[in-house]
């Protein structure tokens, strides 16, 4: 990480890395995405959301190793590591298509992280981060988010809007195709609803401490352990959850 992408981590609570894929690899990974989509829509036993304003496909990266490999891509993973820490493992990863001209949004305001017995305001605790499949402007159904709201203290009482957008202070996170931002998972952030007449397509893989239990139905299977420990790459077997629970650290190596 920078000294700016640190400061501004820090002090707003997300991060956005613009062209983090290549054209040629948002092309592969538009390509990947799209026949994992083919695949879960055609079977409804495939795990995910079937809703009207939204369709969650859950853990992509059981469909293709492209939507895999982006779990530890270069421009992203060395900035999730910073932020999380050395014990960083994934802990959920979903496809999320939000369908044109949708009547509400998806995801009210919320936080990620709010589990008893830690004080969340000085833990980064998990950290999110979205890869932009599609352009994403201020209709079509992005994030927003209240900037520095992961350091506001406990209990702190946001005011209750019936539409998203009304939300003081709040930002939209708008980009192009192929770009990501990552954000605290304490962080106050919504979606707002897509006014658009295109579907706005993203990933995302969220990322916590090794000693956390993955979100349920998120554990990878069986076959996919298989492969990476077969690989033998340490990044690659801790963020999939091959360790002990309390040992488990990337060497600085790694
Ligand atoms: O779809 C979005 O932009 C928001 C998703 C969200 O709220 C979340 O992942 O916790």
């Amino acid at each position: 990480m920078t000294d700016e992408q640190k400061i501004t981590f820090e002090a707003q609570g997300f991060l956005t890395i613009p062209n983090a894929l290549s054209s040629e690899e948002l092309r592969n990974v538009r390509e990947a995405a799209e026949r994992a989509y083919r695949k879960w829509i055609s079977d409804p036993s495939l795990p995910g959301g079937r809703g009207e304003t939204l369709e969650q496909v859950q853990c992509p990266i059981e469909y293709d190793d492209v939507l895999l490999r982006l779990l530890w891509h270069p421009n992203v993973f060395p900035l999730v590591r910073h932020a999380v820490g050395d014990d960083v493992m994934m802990i959920d990863n979903d496809m999320f298509v939000t369908p044109p001209n949708t009547k509400h949004t998806h995801a009210h305001w919320h936080h990620d992280v709010g589990m008893p017995g830690v004080y969340h305001p000085m833990s980064v605790m998990m950290v999110k981060v979205f890869f932009l499949l599609t352009d994403v402007n201020e209709n079509s159904g992005g994030t927003a988010m209240v900037p520095g709201s992961h350091r506001f203290p406990e209990g702190f009482q946001f005011p209750t809007v019936e539409d998203p957008r009304a939300m003081p202070a709040a930002v939209q996170m708008t980009g192009k195709a192929g770009a990501a931002y990552m954000f605290n998972g304490r962080i106050y952030h919504c979606a707002v609803k897509n006014e658009s007449d295109a579907p706005r397509k993203v990933l995302i893989y969220n990322y916590g401490h090794f000693w956390m239990k993955m979100w349920s139905g998120y554990e990878p299977s069986a076959e996919l352990l298989n492969r990476v420990e077969q690989s033998g790459d340490p990044v690659q077997m801790q963020l999939l959850g091959i360790g002990d629970a309390y040992g488990q650290r990337l060497a600085a190596t790694a």
